[in-house]
């Protein structure tokens, strides 16, 4: 929670100001049992974001002050080519205030993952062919990103009960993290409840976890391809278990692209986390919270 006094600080305002928005209801404030307005974290980068104001100060909302010279947000080019230079070098702190800078200028989480996430990790895929070091990097680019998205998480919403259920993992051989991660943050960021099984996931253990949670959406993440007869009997278990429960299936991953186009009724094949939002809302936005802003 933030007091009123703590956000105007953020964002250079006077308080005054402040308390007359959360009076106005364009933010959404609670009172202590001493009758003091608090405002939660998740509601003041909501507001942040709804309002494209700028955070002079974001030390005052505890979190990470702006200390490098950042490009401007709309810079897509300049933002992926600042987050490669953080990640290549280790620097986490940097590469989290990247990360944290752009959702608090109105990033979406997807966007977030399709641009700079993505985009740096396949430029860092590319060390290990020429020196072991970047065996490291790929490492260590992967644990910043792991502590990014998790910040992320913590300027969501709490879980509403209500909200949508969005279950996933990676296929059962299928080592990597980050893509079935990014794919359960860009899903809460919409305003679902979401349930990442990770990484190593067989398709008969996404079945029953289907079976049991009863999700409105399904997805699947494969970046290592198994043989095609694999990959169709894993996500047949998936759609039929899906099918039962009422739920759409997602696929998507690097390795879709290396196999024959699959095409099977009840899974879309989708290539990027923007893809897998724009079904998600397209199909769930009557049940959705307005947290995000859909263009982001
Ligand atoms: C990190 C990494 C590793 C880490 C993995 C750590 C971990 N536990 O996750 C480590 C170091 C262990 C590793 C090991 C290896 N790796 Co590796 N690795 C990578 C790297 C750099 C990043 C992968 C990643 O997490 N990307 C971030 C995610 C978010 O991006 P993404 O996968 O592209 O996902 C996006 C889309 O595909 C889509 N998407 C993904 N899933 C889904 C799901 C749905 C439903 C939807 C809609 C969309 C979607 O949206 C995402 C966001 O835009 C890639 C390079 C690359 N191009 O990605 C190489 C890469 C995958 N690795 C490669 C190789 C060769 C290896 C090794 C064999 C050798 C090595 N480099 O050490 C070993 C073998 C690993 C094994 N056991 O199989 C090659 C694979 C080449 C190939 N086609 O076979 C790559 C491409 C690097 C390269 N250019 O050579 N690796």
């Amino acid at each position: 929670m933030v007091s009123p006094k703590q956000l105007a600080t953020a964002l250079g305002v006077s308080e005054s100001s402040l308390k007359r928005w959360a009076d106005g209801g364009q933010i959404d404030a609670v009172r202590t049992a001493g009758g003091h307005r608090r405002i939660p974290l998740h509601e003041a980068v909501r507001f942040i974001r709804h309002m494209g104001l700028p955070v002079l100060h974001a030390q005052a909302l505890g979190l990470a002050e702006q200390s490098l010279d950042l490009p401007d947000w709309r810079d897509r080019p300049g933002v992926c080519d600042a987050f490669h230079l953080a990640i290549e070098a280790g620097r986490a702190a940097d590469a989290l205030l990247i990360l944290q800078s752009c959702y608090l200028a109105g990033w979406s989480v997807s966007a977030i993952a399709d641009g700079p996430i993505r985009e740096v990790l396949s430029r860092v895929g590319q060390l290990w062919q020429h020196a072991e070091w970047g065996i490291i990097v790929e490492h260590r680019a992967t644990d910043i990103c792991l502590q990014g998205l998790n910040m992320l998480r913590t300027f969501l919403p709490p879980r509403r009960g209500g909200a949508p259920v969005a279950l996933g993992g990676a296929g059962g051989e299928d080592p990597y993290i980050l893509p079935s991660l990014v794919a359960a943050v860009a899903l809460a960021d919409c305003g679902f409840n979401e349930i990442n099984l990770g990484p190593l996931t067989p398709g008969r253990v996404l079945a029953n976890a289907i079976a049991h949670y009863s999700p409105a959406i399904v997805w699947f993440s494969l970046s290592k391809a198994p043989k095609a007869e694999e990959v169709l009997a894993e996500l047949a278990l998936i759609r039929d278990a899906a099918v039962k429960a009422g739920a759409e299936v997602v696929a998507g991953g690097r390795a879709f692209a290396e196999l024959p186009p699959i095409q099977m009724p009840g899974v879309h094949i989708a290539h990027s986390m923007a893809e897998i939002e724009a079904l998600a809302r397209a199909r769930f936005q009557h049940l959705l919270s307005d947290h995000n802003l859909p263009n982001g």
